[in-house]
């Protein structure tokens, strides 16, 4: 189960990249780990195929210990409890390298900051990660996480998933990915889509896919001319929503 969600995130989550000035990632369901040893995730933040954090528990007599690990020396993790309405690029927060243990705060949540440094520049995400009690012992569950393609941006903890302050654009419900080489356009989308259709920028229907239930739809595009199309996806809740694509 948990091998079959950490294919999927790493499959989604680069192909988010492109396309938002703030990528958010939502797990659902959230990813558990239980194992002392066993269990990890590793989170590539900014997507550039270089993992940047770890997660894992360590067992002791007292029970688990949560670990956040920094995986390379141009990653930082920061807890954001005491200075929770300053950005993450203030200067109240205290950066740390290497394997920290973390205990979550009153309500078991823990806000953890990340910041990456690369061109020159900071760049900023988060990570939301609550525990759940378990018999004698908590489980660790990690929710969802944002990162900031934005140098030095002075995103703030939760931003905009859980604060809803939106600043700067929320992500994108879907995206599109053409590779002309095999003629294939490529939508993902943040939800499972129920039909995608292509459309003709006069609103011709070109082909549809049905019954899809996958977070991605392929369009076989050859033969078709050149221009500009609309995708029309109808989600499983049949929320809407289009998206303009150029093929060349
Ligand atoms: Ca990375
Ligand atoms: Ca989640």
């Amino acid at each position: 189960m948990l091998l079959e969600m950490l294919f999927i995130k790493v499959v989604f989550s680069q192909d988010m990249a492109t396309f938002s000035n703030l990528y958010i990632f939502d797990y659902d369901p959230d990813i558990e780990l239980d194992s002392p040893g066993s269990d990890t995730l590793k989170i590539d933040l900014d997507n550039d195929s270089i993992n940047d954090v770890l997660f894992c528990l360590s067992s002791s007599s007292a029970g688990n210990w949560a670990y956040i690990q920094t995986l390379h020396s141009d990653c930082n993790v920061s807890y954001i409890s005491y200075y929770p309405t300053d950005s993450l690029s203030g200067n109240t927060l205290r950066w740390h390298s290497g394997k920290i243990n973390f205990l979550g705060e009153f309500d078991n949540q823990e806000k953890i900051g990340i910041r990456i440094y690369k061109n020159n520049a900071f760049f900023y995400g988060w990570i939301r990660a609550y525990f759940v009690s378990s018999q004698f012992n908590r489980n660790l569950f990690i929710d969802k996480y944002a990162f900031c393609p934005i140098p030095d941006y002075p995103l703030l903890w939760g931003q905009t998933i859980l604060t809803n302050v939106n600043d700067i654009g929320t992500a994108p419900v879907a995206w599109a990915y053409y590779d002309p080489v095999v003629d294939q356009l490529s939508i993902h989308a943040v939800k499972k889509i129920k039909l995608a259709k292509l459309l003709t920028s006069n609103g011709i229907v070109v082909s549809a896919l049905r019954n899809v239930n996958a977070c991605m739809a392929v369009f076989n595009t050859s033969g078709l001319p050149a221009g500009a199309y609309l995708v029309r996806l109808t989600f499983y809740d049949e929320s809407f929503y289009t998206l303009r694509v150029l093929l060349e």
